[in-house]
């Protein structure tokens, strides 16, 4: 099959798979690869010129600065954001969403309401769980049905005048849906609530305008969009950051500490604690770089295509559930087969190379609702082939075969 993409050249950029020839690497939503430009740029940075940021004033620490700073510029430009004063560099999408739980919601009391929904991600539940618990406040969920859509048909029965923050996934990890955010910011609002998007498994794979969508708060990954693990972002709409409260203490977050009280540098760096993972941020700089000179519009149409390619050869296999019927969904297929258990599959697929996840996927309110334990998931991104989801195939009526 023809793809709109040059994915030949596109894999000789990942040395993973030159050193792994046999790998198809189906699981891009739990993580993915790195093209050399991101392991060079980060290597360099250690090789030339590591040193912490923001405090030395020597020519490598001012280096290391900007190339920091830098990142800030580029993510803002990434996703749409007005200012890089919006941008907070955490560990990850998990620590982006503690961060506004914590950092908001110390304001929360008995009586009001936190909105997520069932399709989240652990991550987008549990911060919530446990600040509700603090407050006192309530945790409240819209449904989701079997074919992984959501009924907003009566809104106002989960958004009220108690509604304070609502928190909600763009694209979901397990059935792809790619959820109507506009719809949720604008009921948020209607009712004054702030609204959170995890946007985890949405950023790396289509383009994403936070300005546009008008959200309170925005929060993804690094090592999901090709950069290294333990770097995140959370993205805030101008004006809401100065009057959080910091999520942690120390290092160049404060502005002046006495014996007594301490005082709040500016925003973000109030939000960056510590000496911050410098390293993946430069290496995130790099990878934003990389995604870009492919085009985010040609990366989700190359990816379009390997759903629609995958979901058609899967759905002819006898005895193959698909989870996920959302008309606007990404590349991520989570199925079942009759009578074989989901880690088992994994497993034999194994034996062949083919890396696909296995189990809940942090998501275990989604299973409940499937009234199952776990579902195989492959998911895509740039560098798989046409031909690695016929692979992915065979391997399936190969398991099918050994099991009957
Ligand atoms: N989902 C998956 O295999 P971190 O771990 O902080 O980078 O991302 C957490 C997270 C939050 N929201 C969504 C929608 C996610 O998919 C994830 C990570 C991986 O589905 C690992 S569990």
């Amino acid at each position: 099959m023809q793809s709109s993409l040059n994915v030949e050249k596109i894999r000789n950029d990942f040395p993973i798979f030159k050193n792994n020839p046999d790998l198809i690497f189906l699981d891009n939503a739990s993580t993915t690869q790195k093209p050399q430009k991101v392991i060079d740029t980060i290597s360099h940075y250690y090789e030339n010129y590591n040193s912490n940021i923001h405090r030395g004033i020597y020519t490598i620490a001012e280096k290391a600065t900007t190339a920091f700073e830098e990142t800030r510029d580029k993510t803002a430009t990434f996703i749409g954001a007005n200012d890089k004063e919006s941008i907070v560099f955490t560990r990850g999408t998990t620590e982006s969403i503690n961060l506004v739980a914590n950092s908001l919601g110390h304001n929360l009391k008995p009586g009001d309401e936190v909105l997520i929904t069932e399709m989240e991600h652990h991550s987008n539940i549990v911060p919530w769980q446990l600040i509700c618990e603090k407050t006192g406040a309530s945790l409240k969920y819209i449904p989701i049905y079997k074919d992984g859509k959501m009924d907003l048909s009566n809104p106002y029965k989960y958004f009220t005048e108690k509604t304070k923050i609502v928190s909600v996934i763009h694209q979901s990890n397990v059935f792809g849906t790619v959820n109507p955010i506009e719809d949720f910011v604008n009921l948020a609002h209607e009712v004054d609530a702030l609204i959170v998007v995890d946007g985890a498994q949405s950023a790396p794979h289509h383009s994403v305008n936070v300005s546009e969508l008008g959200c309170d708060f925005f929060a993804f990954s690094g090592h999901k969009m090709l950069g290294p693990t333990g770097v995140g972002v959370l993205y805030a709409r101008p004006g809401l950051l100065e009057g959080m409260n910091p999520f942690m203490g120390g290092g160049e977050m404060i502005q002046n500490v006495t014996m007594k009280k301490s005082t709040w540098n500016d925003i973000p760096w109030k939000f960056e604690a510590g000496t911050p993972n410098i390293a993946q941020v430069i290496g995130l700089g790099a990878a934003i770089d990389y995604l870009n000179e492919i085009g985010m519009e040609t990366i989700a149409e190359y990816e379009k295509e390997l759903l629609n390619y995958g979901q058609d050869r899967l759905q002819k296999i006898s005895g193959l559930t698909i989870y996920g019927k959302a008309e606007e969904k990404g590349a991520v297929i989570s199925f079942n087969l009759e009578n074989i258990h989901p880690h088992d599959i994994a497993h034999i697929l194994d034996n062949s190379g083919i890396a696909i996840r296995a189990g809940h996927h942090c998501a275990q309110p989604i299973m409940r609702c499937l009234n199952i334990p776990a579902t195989n998931r492959a998911s895509f991104y740039i560098y798989n082939t046409f031909s690695e989801i016929d692979s992915l195939i065979e391997g399936l009526i190969n398991t099918i075969d050994l099991f009957s």
